[in-house]
Formats: C-alpha cells, structure tokens, sequence
C-alpha cells in the first residue's frame, strides 16, 4: 500500500475483500519479480566503455562510427537536429515521434585532431576515439560535454549510462511533471509512471508523467536534449548529467538553441496539440463524490444561485456500474443522455471518467468480447496480467496493439452519443493496488508493441500515452465534427498529440500549492502546454484562505478546475462564505473575459508548442537572475503572474524581468531587471501587464459558447524606442473544423503619441459587435479613427472595425 491513507480509504471504500484480493496480486507479482529478475539483472555485471574506435564511415547526414564494443550513428534531420543512436539495445518503437520525414542535411566529416568532426550550419559534434561526445555552436561554444557512455549486462538488453559534465551555472528544467523546484540541478529522478497513492507533497518522485526531455541553459548557451527511450531510467543531476537506461539503444535528440526555438523543433519532432474546444478552457467543477444524477443537478443549480459561470461538470468513477468501464449506472444516473442535454443547454459539458483496468466478470460483455478477442495484457504463461483496482479483479488492455486501440476505441460510442463532451483518463500509469512493491503490474507482463513485443518495463511508461492515443483516435472517429478533449493521469513523450494532463492527487497545504508553479513550468518545456493542480489540492480540506489562494492562482494556468477526494469537506466554489464567494466570482469573471487572449494562446500552441505558461526567463533567457523563479510565471507574452503563496501574506518580493510592467488593478508602473516587493491583499493576487501590450478582453457575455458581444483592447503604452511585437486575437467558432480568423494588432509610439494598425485575416466574421479600447498610464486628449477625429470618454474610445487608431497626449 502506497500509503496508510489509501489504506483505509481502499477497506473503507471497497471491503475487506478488497484488501485480500490486493496481497493476493502482491504476492503473486513478488514471486514473478523474483523469477524475472534473474533473468533480466544486470546488476552483477561490470561497466564497460564503448572501448577503442574502429572504423568511421560518413553517411548521407552524419557519420556511423564503430568502436569495439558499441556503435555510435549521427543523424543530421535538420540543421539544429541530431540524433545520436549508440547501440547494442532494443531500438525504440517510434511512438513518441510525430515527424519522421525529415529531409535530412548533408553535414561535413571532418578529421581534427581530438576527433572526428560532424558541422551543420548550427551545430557542430565532435566525436572522440574513446567515445565522448561534445556538442558546440558553430562558434565554438561548447553547448555540452558527454564522457564516453558505459554499458552493462547482456547485449540484447544492456543498461546504458550517459554521463555528461556540467557547467557550473547550469541550469536544467523539464522532465515531465515532476514535484519540487522548477530547476532540476541537484535532483535525482525516476523515470516510471507513478501513482504516489491517493496524496504527494513537494518531493515525490517519481510521479504519473515523467518524460526524458530536459533543457540545459548556461552561460555559454542552451539546448534541449530527448532520450527516445521508454525503459524506467534515472536521471542524476546531483554532481553531473547522468542517465541510466534500463534497457533499449542509448538514443538522444539533441537540439541546440534558446528555449524558444528548442522547443519549438522540439514539438516539430514529438507533435504539438491541437486546438482544444473553447469550453475547455472555462472553469471546471469536479468531486469524488457526486454519486448520482441528484447531486450533479444540486451542484450545477449552486452555480447558477451564486452566479457562478459553469463549463464543464466531471463525473468521477461512482457514476460506473461496479466500477466497470463504458458502462453507467441505471441507478444513479438513470437517464445520462437527458442530463447531458439539460447541461448542454446551459452551456455546461460533461466530462466522464475512464479507468483503463477492466473488471474481470464473466457476465460483463465488454471483458467477455475483450478476453474473447485477446486484448489483454498477458504474462509470459500465456494468461491474462491480472491486477487489482475499483472494480476488483481487472485485466489490462494492451493499448501498445493498434487493433485493441481500435476495440477499445469504440467503448467511447455510447458516452459520445449520450452527449458526453469530455473524457478524464485516471490511473492509466498504468496502477493496481499493491501492497508493496510499487503499485503496477509485473515486469514479465507482455505487450504486442505493434508486433515488436516486449514486456512491461519497456511498454509501462508508453501505457497512459497510447491509451490517450486510442481516445484521441476514437473521439476522432465517432465524433469527427468535434474537436477530442481529454484529460489524463499519465503519458509520456509526445503525449501534447492526444491529452491533456493534470497534476494528480497533491496534498492540501501551501507547499502543494507552491510546487504546482514548478511542475506546469516544467511540463511546459517539455512540450506539454495544458495542465494544472486540482484546485485546493486533491487530497485534504483547504482552509478558506488557502483554497481562494489556489483559485485565484489557476484563474491563469490552462486546466482550471476544483477536484477533492472522497474522503474531504464539501468544495464548491460558495462553501466558504463571503468574502470569499465574492472574490472568487471576481476571478471567475476576469477567467471569462481572459478566454479570446486564452484562447488564442492555445492556437499559437497548435503552432508552435510553446507552451501557454512560461517562466520568466522566457522574456530574456540571457538574464541569469531569472533562471532560478518559480514562484512566478508568464501567461503568454502579455501577463506576470506573482500568486500569493504563503499565509495571511501581506507582501511578496518579485524578481522583475526587464521593461516597464502595469498592475493590471491599479496601472501603477514598476520597472524591472530587480526585485520589488509587491503589496497583496485578499482580494487580489499580484497581475503585471508587460509594457507595450494589447490586452483584449471580452465583455458583457461571459459565456463560452459566444466569446462576448464587446471586446475591450487594453493598451499599455510601450516603453520609448520599443516596438512590441504584434498582439494576436483568435477567433473561430469555439469548436469543429470551420472557419477562422486572426487579427494582429501592431502598437508603435510612446508617451507623445500611440498608434495602433489592425491587420485582420480569414473568413470567420469577426465576432465582436462593439470594441471599446481602454488606456492604461498614458492619458489620452486627443484620437484619431481612421484618421477621423474621434471622441475620447475618459481613457477610453468606443469604435468599429479599425485599421488605424492614433492617440496623442
Ligand atoms: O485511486 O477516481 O487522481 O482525481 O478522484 C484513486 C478516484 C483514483 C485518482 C485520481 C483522482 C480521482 C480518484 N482516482
């Protein structure tokens, strides 16, 4: 049991058969662990270097070198993409790639001294005869230094290590979702889907989605790295950079490159999402414990009472019958399809839970046709893996199969056509209760990995991925009008393609709250754009102060949701009384006014990867006294976010980047590159809007089907000399495959006078019926439409469609 917690919930919840059924696995799994193990160690052996070099043959895009032990080839793919493969080693199944295409560029081999020489015009490699490998600009930067790799164990299944030396200011982010600082020098990471146990704090490890990209940045300049490896590894940032591979060839991507660019290539290479539903971006509102159909409709009726804008309702694993999966129980949700329509109607979708562990019970039609079919995951003896989760007894698709993708898949039809609009996928690591020993299923468990085969310590950190794959493709082919939208537990790389992700079940304190900042910065530079914390943290009762701390702070992060478990006090959004009601009303709204620039932050993530929560390093990645914050983040190029992070806090110190930033309360003007100190109160979290920005917000209807009848353009004057880069503002029709448009708004000028150019495209009308722009720390006597005189109302202008506004002071 990971945790006495779970424990008593799981006998508390499930019975005493439960429990026995849970040693029962635990068992079984100790005795097929000891059994494997001896096949499989490689611990006893020695480590090995790849020895002397041989022979260097140049290839059409880089070169193949073979040394005595081991063989290196280097690939060119693009100019500032190369991929390393060193092998023996099973080579990896490509899941994780998105683009596989590439046309490739001719790179020079060139004999030095030190080595054998590989140049792109962005990228020189320098392999040494020992091995080692050292990356640099064309400049001569060194970017990083690898010592040979060493390898251990039998050569169709070695362990790799990968030791690569480190700069002393060198900083390290991604990894996936990971729980402590933002900056990952000095820690050690697992890498193993991970189910922590109903509750983690800030230094879990490992968690439900680690993924083996991280971004190096230092003096000398930064990269990004991807180990195109599923197998469990650690990464050891304590003294060096050093990754042990568990199995499989020793691939790495490397990409050099500021952190803008890298992941960009990055998302080129793994995939980059596609745009969600508008109402996904709205608020969310979930328990563990809405039973039946009564208290959905109580808790929807409280939003509406305490005028409270509503988008999506989740329905957690009770509304199942017996916890069996694509089923719905008659008696507590007696009629799905009418609910669902009734929610419709309100603008409100719902959103239902799918396990992937499917209960074992032979008068259960889909196990039967499963079974029947031999979707399972199997052990080496040829019977079904058999774990333990809610429905007791449950066997495990094997989604690595693209025919039981394809099954499965077709589960999703009747909640699709029930009018289900979203799918949450839990426990997907994937988990079965266990009693010790790590909570998933045997490492001898079989998977087809599309006809490659292998067992589960390759395919485990690849299971929740190509689970989200099979919804993805299915919601895509049931409902090919709609755009998919799930959420899951776990993934891997290149997981961006098909869900989204939250950060599971963090504890209920301010350090829980705290940590969620690092792990989105985090899960953003590695490529996955849409995440979030269960709002007042999954497994305890916030206090009231701590829960509007938590709200106000997800008010700006991509998933915005309240979830708590079963176990917990009552946590809609009025249970704490006012104040609080009432400044969560404010933050809800300003959530609502904040979705054309939200949303448009999430188009230019279909574009570019980059993810819609950045760190403050993004604004200067030169500007070393940001590299460390994490108590701050960007929302797109506009907003700062300072959260409140610690109790009854009267104040809170901010490292400001460079350039003039607005208080989005109150205009007052701080300029940066320093630290300020930030007064707080309840009512408000610290807001900055960068200098130069065009902040549009709508307003009068907050609905999320139609974005808003008025649209406010909030314009901060740039600083002197600086023209901002164009303000973007998407719009289509929140869902499908239609039509769209985008505006870009360009602002030049300063104090003396301001300009504004519109430049709009596409054939989506422009959804707007009056536009109001609002100024901000700059007073305004007289404008200008279109070369019109216009009248100015107080610091603001009502106009049409423009193509130029001038302001003069
Ligand atoms: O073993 O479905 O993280 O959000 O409420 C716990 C019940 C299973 C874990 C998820 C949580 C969800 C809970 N699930």
């Amino acid at each position: 049991m990971a945790s006495l917690r779970e424990a008593v919930m799981l006998i508390r919840s499930s019975g005493l058969g439960q429990t026995l059924r849970v040693l029962s696995f635990t068992l079984h799994r100790e005795r097929l662990e000891r059994k494997y193990r001896r096949t499989f160690s490689n611990q006893e052996t020695a480590w090995q270097t790849p020895g002397g070099l041989q022979s260097t043959e140049a290839t059409l895009n880089g070169a193949r070198f073979r040394f005595e032990r081991a063989e290196l080839v280097v690939d060119f793919l693009a100019t500032d993409l190369a991929r390393l493969s060193w092998e023996p080693g099973t080579p990896p199944v490509p899941y994780a790639l998105a683009k596989t295409d590439w046309a490739g560029v001719q790179t020079s081999l060139e004999k030095a001294p030190e080595g054998n020489r590989l140049a792109s015009q962005a990228l020189q490699i320098l392999v040494k005869p020992d091995g080692g490998v050292q990356f640099a600009t064309p400049a001569g930067n060194i970017l990083r230094q690898e010592l040979p790799p060493r390898l251990r164990g039998a050569p169709e299944m070695p362990t790799w290590q990968l030791e690569a030396l480190l700069e002393p200011r060198e900083h390290l982010y991604g990894l996936g979702e990971q729980a402590g600082p933002f900056n990952l020098r000095g820690a050690i990471r697992r890498m193993w889907n991970t189910d922590p146990g109903g509750s983690y704090g800030p230094q879990a490890n490992p968690l439900y989605m680690p993924v083996p990209v991280y971004m190096g940045l230092h003096p000398g300049g930064s990269y990004l790295i991807f180990h195109e490896n599923s197998f469990p590894a650690t990464f050891d940032f304590r003294e060096s950079c050093q990754v042990t591979f568990e199995g499989g060839a020793l691939r790495t991507y490397f990409i050099p490159g500021p952190p803008e660019r890298a992941l960009q290539r990055y998302t080129q290479l793994t995939g980059r999402p596609e745009l969600p539903p508008l109402w996904s971006l709205g608020y969310h509102q979930s328990r563990w414990g809405y039973l039946n159909e009564a208290d959905i409709l109580e808790v929807v009726a409280g939003f509406t009472q305490h005028d409270l804008p509503l988008s999506a309702i989740h329905l957690d694993i009770d509304y199942m019958r017996g916890f069996r999966v694509f089923t719905v129980d008659p008696q507590r949700f007696p009629d799905l399809k009418s609910l669902a329509k009734r929610l419709q109607d309100q603008d409100i979708r719902l959103v239902t839970i799918i396990d992937p562990g499917v209960k074992q019970d032979r008068n259960y039609e889909f196990y039967k046709d499963g079974n029947q079919q031999g979707r399972f995951c199997m052990l080496p003896n040829g019977r079904p893996a058999v774990g333990v989760v809610w429905p007791g007894k449950s066997v495990f698709p094997d989604f690595t199969d693209a025919k039981t993708r394809a099954w499965w898949g077709e589960g999703y039809r009747q909640l699709l056509e029930a009018g289900v609009a979203g799918i949450w996928h839990d426990m997907n690591e994937p988990t079965s209760f266990a009693a010790w020993g790590g909570n998933t299923l045997p490492s001898a468990t079989r998977h087809k990995l599309e006809g490659h085969g292998g067992d589960h310590r390759q395919a485990h950190n690849l299971y929740g991925l190509m689970m989200n794959r099979a919804g993805h493709e299915a919601l895509h082919q049931l409902r090919p009008e709609r755009r998919p939208w799930i959420i899951s537990r776990a993934g891997w790389a290149s997981q961006q393609r098909y869900a989204w992700n939250w950060t599971g079940d963090c504890e209920s304190t301010w350090g829980s709250l705290r940590m969620s900042i690092a792990s989105i910065l985090g899960q953003g530079l590695s490529g996955l754009p849409y995440t979030g914390p269960d709002i007042g943290g999954f497994s305890g009762s916030p206090s009231a102060e701590l829960y509007l701390r938590w709200f106000q702070l997800a008010t700006f992060l991509p998933f915005f949701r309240t979830h708590s478990a079963l176990t917990t006090a009552r946590r809609e959004p009025w249970v704490y009384g006012e104040p609080y009601t009432d400044i969560i009303r404010q933050f809800l709204r300003l959530r609502y006014r904040l979705l054309p620039y939200l949303y448009t932050l999430a188009w230019q993530t279909s574009q570019t990867g980059f993810p819609l929560v950045r760190p403050l390093f993004w604004t200067d990645a030169n500007d070393q006294a940001l590299w460390d914050i994490d108590d701050a983040f960007l929302l797109g190029e506009a907003l700062l976010i300072a959260p409140v992070l610690e109790e009854s806090q009267e104040q809170r110190s901010l490292q400001l980047p460079g350039g003039n930033w607005y208080n989005l309360w109150d205009d007052q003007v701080l300029t940066g590159s320093k630290s300020v100190e930030l007064p707080t109160n309840l009512e408000t979290i610290p807001v900055l809007v960068r200098a130069g920005s065009l902040l549009p917000l709508a307003e009068k209807n907050i609905s999320t089907q139609s974005a808003g009848t008025r649209m406010e353009l909030h314009l901060y004057p740039p600083e002197e000399g600086h023209i901002p880069a164009p303000q973007l503002l998407y719009s289509d029709a929140g869902d499908g495959y239609g039509e769209s448009r985008l505006e870009r708004f360009q602002v030049r000028g300063s104090q003396g006078e301001i300009e504004v150019t519109w430049q709009g495209e596409g054939e989506f009308p422009f959804p707007y019926d009056e536009i109001e722009v609002h100024l901000h720390g700059y007073r305004a006597r007289r404008a200008w439409i279109d070369e019109r005189p216009a009248e100015m109302n107080e610091n603001r202008l009502q106009t049409g469609i423009f193509q130029h506004i001038r302001f003069e002071a």
